[in-house]
């Protein structure tokens, strides 16, 4: 058999329906062998491998089943490094193909070899951006790493995986055969020691005022049946990080959204008074924690904290946890659920001082941002699309989001109603993102609606998504938040440096006119339909007929720059002063020696 129909033969016995690519001449010789199995196997070739990649991401995120990309040698597979990245930094598992030199012209540097340091080196330029990179360099060597190479991604901590395979490998034959499948996402699944769990229900049932810190660990895990269990069994708050949203519907009265600068009210408020937190698969990064400023999100040492993750590194990374606990999310919450069972522990009523509370801490927020959201505007307050797109899209509907303020807004005020609906760039926040993931979270959910919200700068990085969603007629939507400015950092310029602006704005001409391209009219070019929005009155209208066409659809939606979400916590930039929430003041507890 020849290397490039083993490899056909692998992706069809792991089930893997697409592969995201684009053609080099590294990579026509397993071209070649995907035309064979063209029936089974479909190529999906984006304009850009940074789409290819993020297609791939999103299509794990909502299917929880990976696909594979496939790009030539040198620099088509150096487009991918972004995609690799958002994938390594938000756990999402894909299998990245890439292509490579033939193995008798290694060192020789050919056309597109890197090699100033070693043969063949493109796994070096990708090491930090993958969990793992095989370079098997002969036919027989295929089988096992590509066994590996499915099982490290899928297994522990899911993540981008690299088979780097040099052209002849394609088109050289040997006497292989597959090795075993792969068993496959989440069959393995680690539990807490028993002590842990005893100790773990020790402190919650001891708590006052416990909360529930949840990211993407619940909803890899799948993780949202138990955690919503636990939740409503003990009455106990939750807050999430943007990829951990939905696991526990956020219209649920103890589902306080996310915590951090662009948090809610009531999140931090809970995060700074809680005296327990139980930590499950979140991180504590920078953007949920405040930049780590103690009493702005939480409150460590003072509060008592169990963290719980698959991945070692993970736990105790920012704060020592009381309790560490090595396991995966849905066994450990299976296995609390089952303590508290055996002790007979029920809500009672000592959390009601803590719901009071809680209730108060909403109300002043619901006081303090309802009102704009009830608000019609030329050009469009952001509040009135998060509303009306909540309004539009159905509970299942998916939307990916870009790197941006416009991401801000939905952070802050997005209500997920299920796990896998909100696709974010959350680690590595890379632009692109949302507009090219939308692509591929469609071809995961042919049946549902999907729109990318993504900001006018980061949908000009991949404005060639269009052509790629007529070719293969997937009909998503994108919603352009269009601020005429690179706005998230604007903003962040304006605040540090007392209003002085280069380089974070679109502008055209000697008096600076805001500028920016004719959104819809570069979709009609490209045979979508576009819609440009300049009045609040008009937006959910047109997107309702956006979500009803059943074709690819762009709304080029004006949105006032001038608005910003309210700032909750803080997030730092030392040595740069960082600024104070606009709303609520930081809390910090008496003995930590006042403000
Ligand atoms: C590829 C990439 N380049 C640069 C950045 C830094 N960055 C973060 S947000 C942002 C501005 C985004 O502008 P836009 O897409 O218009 O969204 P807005 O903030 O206006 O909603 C930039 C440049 C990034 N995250 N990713
Ligand atoms: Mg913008």
């Amino acid at each position: 058999m020849k290397g490039g129909e083993l490899i056909a033969e692998f992706l069809i016995k792991e089930k893997i329906p697409y592969v995201f690519g684009i053609c080099g001449h590294g990579n026509v010789g397993i071209l070649d062998a995907l035309y064979e199995v063209r029936d089974r196997i479909k190529l999906v070739s984006p304009r850009h491998e940074q789409v290819a990649g993020h297609m791939a991401d999103a299509y794990f995120r909502v299917k929880h089943q990976p696909v594979a990309t496939l790009t030539s040698c040198g620099p088509g597979s150096a487009n991918l490094v972004m995609a690799l990245a958002v994938a390594q930094t938000d756990s999402s598992a894909l299998l990245a193909i890439t292509a490579h030199v033939p193995t008798s012209q290694f060192n020789r540097s050919p056309f597109q070899e890197l090699n100033r340091h070693n043969q063949a080196d493109f796994p070096n330029v990708i090491r930090p951006v993958v969990k793992r990179s095989f370079q098997p360099s002969r036919v027989d060597m295929l089988p096992l790493a590509l066994r590996q190479a499915a099982t490290t991604m899928t297994s522990g901590r899911p993540g981008p995986v690299n088979v780097d395979v040099p052209f002849n490998l394609f088109q050289e034959e040997a006497e292989v055969a597959l090795e075993p499948s792969w068993d496959g996402f989440n069959l393995r699944r680690s539990g807490a020691a028993p002590e842990d769990v005893a100790a773990a229900v020790d402190m919650i049932a001891a708590a006052r005022r416990p909360a529930i810190f949840i990211g993407h660990g619940v909803t890899l895990s799948e993780a949202g049946k138990e955690l919503t269990e636990l939740v409503h069994r003990l009455g106990i708050p939750v807050l999430s990080s943007p990829n951990g949203m939905g696991c526990l519907h956020m219209g649920d009265p103890l589902s306080l959204g996310f915590i951090g600068r662009n948090g809610t009210y009531p999140a931090n408020q809970a995060g700074r008074h809680a005296d327990l937190v139980l930590a499950v698969g979140a991180r504590f990064d920078d953007r949920s924690s405040s930049s780590w400023l103690p009493g702005y999100s939480w409150n460590f040492p003072q509060a008592k904290l169990i963290h719980v993750d698959v991945d070692h590194a993970e736990i105790g990374r920012n704060y020592a946890p009381d309790l560490g606990i090595l396991a995966d999310a849905r066994t450990f919450l299976q296995q609390v659920l089952a303590e508290l069972e055996r002790r007979h522990i029920e809500k009672g009523d000592k959390l009601k001082p803590w719901h009071a509370e809680i209730a108060a801490w909403r109300a002043e927020w619901e006081a303090y941002t309802r009102p704009n959201f009830e608000i019609h505007a030329s050009p469009l307050r952001p509040e009135r699309v998060v509303a009306d797109c909540r309004a539009v899209l159905p509970d299942d509907a998916i939307i990916s989001l870009d790197s941006g303020v416009h991401h801000n807004w939905y952070m802050q005020f997005w209500e997920a109603r299920r796990p896998q609906t909100m696709l974010n760039t959350w680690g590595f926040s890379g632009m692109g993102f949302g507009p090219s993931g939308i692509l591929g979270a469609k071809l995961a959910a042919p049946d549902r609606p999907c729109v990318a919200i993504c900001g006018d700068g980061g949908f000009t990085m991949v404005p060639h998504v269009l052509c790629t969603a007529v070719e293969y007629d997937i009909p998503a939507v994108w919603v352009v938040w269009n601020n005429f400015s690179w706005a998230a950092i604007r903003d962040i310029q304006y605040g540090l440096f007392n209003g002085r602006e280069l380089g974070t704005a679109f502008y055209q001409g000697p008096n600076n006119k805001p500028y920016n391209p004719d959104f819809a009219a570069w979709a009609r070019a490209c045979g979508v339909e576009g819609i440009t929005v300049t009045k609040s009155e008009d937006f959910k209208g047109a997107l309702e007929h956006a979500v009803k066409l059943n074709k690819p659809c762009l709304l080029d939606v004006h949105v006032d720059a001038n608005i910003r979400p309210p700032a909750i916590g803080t997030w730092a930039l030392p040595p740069t002063p960082h600024k104070e929430p606009v709303f609520g003041k930081k809390y910090i507890p008496a003995d930590a020696g006042g403000e």
